[in-house]
C-alpha cells in the first residue's frame, strides 16, 4: 500500500483569505483590512473574499462532492474575540461551529488553525507580535476556541508559517504589518514560540476530543543533486542551517522539536541564549506532528550560472514564477521526519495557474493536475521509504485572496468568480476526487 489507508486527503484554505464579511456580526478589522492600501496589487483587501462566510454550506457541498476526507481552515481572532481579549462574541464563534457541524455531516474531518497571519488590529496597536504579553492573549483566544469547537475538532495547528508572519511581514516589510524592522525578530520570536506553547497546553488540558496538535512550517528544503551520500548530507546541512534566521526551517522548528536552538543562533542575536529554562521548556511541549507547507526546492547555487540557483535552471514554473520541483517533497519530508521524529502532515501544496472558465463553460488546468500528480507521486516514494505522512491537504480548496498579490493568482481546485461568487470546480478537483477515491492506487 503506497498511501496509508486512514491517510488524510483534503485542502486547505485561510479565514482572511475565503471568508469575507469582515465587518459583519461583530467582527472588528485584523491588520491586513486596515494596512493593505499601497502593499497589495489594486490594493485588494478580503472584506469580501470569496464570502465563504456566507457560502460555507455550499462548499463543504462541493467539498464532499470532491470526496474530501479533511478541510483545513483557520479561525479569525477578530472575529472570536473582537477586542483581541475578553468579551467573545458568540455569533463569531456561532460562524465557525456551523461550519463544524457541517463539516462532520458529510463526514470531512475538521482541521483548525488557529492563526493565520489574521492579527487583529486593536492587538497590532498595542504592539502586536512585538508585546511580551501576546503569549497569555493567544493563549486566552485558544482557550475560547478550543471550548467551543473541540467537542468535534481533533486535529489542531496552533500558528501557520511563522517564517511569513514573522520575516514576511515584521522583517521584510511585504505582508502586514508591512514592518521592515529587523530588530523586531528576536521579540518577534520569542513571543511567537511562547504563544505556540501556551496555546499548545490549552488544547492539551481543555480539548473534549482526544486532540492531535501541531504547527504548520514551511522554510527553504534543500534538495541533493543526487543520492549520493555526501550530497544528501549537503542538502540536510544547508536546510537546517540557521543563517536565513527567520526563514529557515530550523530557526522555528528546532525549538518547538527539540528544546534548543543551532549553536550560534542566539549570539547572532546578541544574546546568550534565547530563552529562560522555564521558557524552553513552554515552547517546546511534545507535538503529535509536523505540519509543513510545502511550495518549491531551493537549489544550491551554481557557480557562474546567472540563475539564483539550480532549481532554476530551465525549470518550469508556476503563475507565482515559482519553480515545479516535485523531488523537494520528497526530501522535505524526509529530512523533517528524520531531525524532528514526528509524523509529518503536508499541510500546503499547490499551484497558481491563470485558470479561467472556458467557452464550454469548465476550468481546465492541466498543468495543476500535472504538478499535483509529479509532488503526489514524490510523496508516495517517501511513504514507500518508510516515511510516516498523515496525509496532504492541497492549497487551496479554492481560488482566494493572495495576500501581497490580491485576487490576481489563483490556487484553487475550485475557481471562484468574484464579481458573482459563482464556483466552479476545475478539471483539477474531478482529478483529485479521483485519486481520493483509489487512495492514490491511480497514480
Ligand atoms: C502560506 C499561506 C497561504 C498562501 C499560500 C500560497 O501558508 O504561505 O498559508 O496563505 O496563500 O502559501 O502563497
Amino acid at each position: 500500500m503506497p498511501f496509508p489507508k486512514d491517510f488524510l486527503w483534503g485542502a486547505a484554505t485561510a479565514a482572511y483569505q475565503v471568508e469575507g464579511a469582515w465587518d459583519q456580526d461583530g467582527r472588528t478589522p485584523c491588520i491586513w483590512d486596515v494596512l493593505h492600501p499601497g502593499h497589495v496589487r489594486f490594493d485588494d483587501n478580503g472584506f469580501e473574499a470569496c464570502d465563504h462566510y456566507h457560502r460555507f454550506r455550499e462548499d463543504v457541498q462541493l467539498m464532499k462532492q470532491m470526496g474530501l476526507k479533511t478541510y483545513r481552515f483557520s479561525i479569525s481572532w477578530s472575529r472570536v474575540l473582537p477586542q483581541g481579549v475578553g468579551p467573545v462574541n458568540e455569533k463569531g464563534l456561532e460562524f465557525y461551529r456551523s461550519l463544524v457541524d457541517a463539516l462532520v455531516e458529510a463526514g470531512i474531518e475538521p482541521m483548525v488553525t488557529l492563526f493565520h497571519w489574521d492579527l487583529p488590529h486593536c492587538l497590532y496597536e498595542q504592539g502586536g507580535w512585538l508585546n511580551p504579553n501576546i503569549p497569555d492573549w493567544f493563549a486566552e483566544y485558544a482557550r475560547v476556541v478550543v471550548d467551543a469547537l473541540s467537542d468535534k475538532v481533533r486535529w489542531w495547528m496552533t500558528i501557520n508559517e511563522p517564517q511569513c508572519f514573522v520575516g514576511i511581514s515584521y522583517v521584510k516589510g511585504e505582508h502586514a504589518p508591512f514592518l521592515d524592522q529587523p530588530s523586531s525578530l528576536l521579540p518577534a520570536t520569542r513571543n511567537v514560540l511562547l504563544a505556540h506553547g501556551k496555546a499548545v497546553d490549552v488544547i492539551r488540558s481543555r480539548a473534549k476530543l482526544a486532540p492531535k496538535v501541531g504547527f504548520a512550517s514551511t522554510g527553504a528544503v534543500f534538495a541533493p543533486g543526487s543520492r549520493e551520500p555526501e550530497q544528501i548530507e549537503a542538502a540536510r546541512a544547508v536546510t537546517f542551517s540557521n543563517e536565513r534566521q527567520a526563514f529557515s526551517i530550523p530557526w522555528w522548528c528546532d525549538p518547538i522539536y527539540l528544546g534548543r536552538c543551532e549553536p550560534g543562533a542566539a549570539a547572532q542575536m546578541g544574546v546568550t541564549d534565547l530563552f529562560t529554562p522555564e521558557e524552553w521548556e513552554q515552547v517546546s511541549r511534545p507535538l503529535d506532528f509536523i505540519g509543513f507547507n510545502f511550495y518549491q526546492t531551493e537549489g544550491l547555487p551554481v557557480e557562474g550560472s546567472h540563475y539564483p540557483s539550480n532549481a532554476w535552471t530551465g525549470s518550469p514554473i508556476t503563475n507565482m514564477d515559482w519553480p515545479i520541483t516535485p523531488e523537494g517533497i520528497y526530501w522535505a519530508v524526509r529530512f523533517l521526519h528524520e531531525r524532528y521524529g514526528l509524523p509529518v502532515l503536508i499541510t500546503e501544496n499547490g499551484m497558481a495557474n491563470p485558470d479561467f472558465v472556458m467557452l464550454d463553460g469548465q476550468v481546465h488546468d492541466p498543468q495543476r493536475i500535472d504538478y499535483v500528480h509529479r509532488y503526489l507521486l514524490a510523496l508516495r516514494t517517501a511513504c514507500e521509504e518508510g516515511v510516516p505522512v498523515l496525509g496532504y491537504t492541497y492549497w487551496s480548496l479554492m481560488d482566494n485572496y493572495e495576500w501581497a498579490w490580491g485576487y490576481s493568482r489563483r490556487f484553487g481546485l475550485i475557481h471562484v468568480d468574484y464579481r458573482t461568487q459563482q464556483r466552479t470546480l476545475k478539471d483539477s478537483a474531478y482529478w483529485y476526487r479521483d485519486v481520493i477515491a483509489s487512495n492514490g492506487e491511480n497514480l
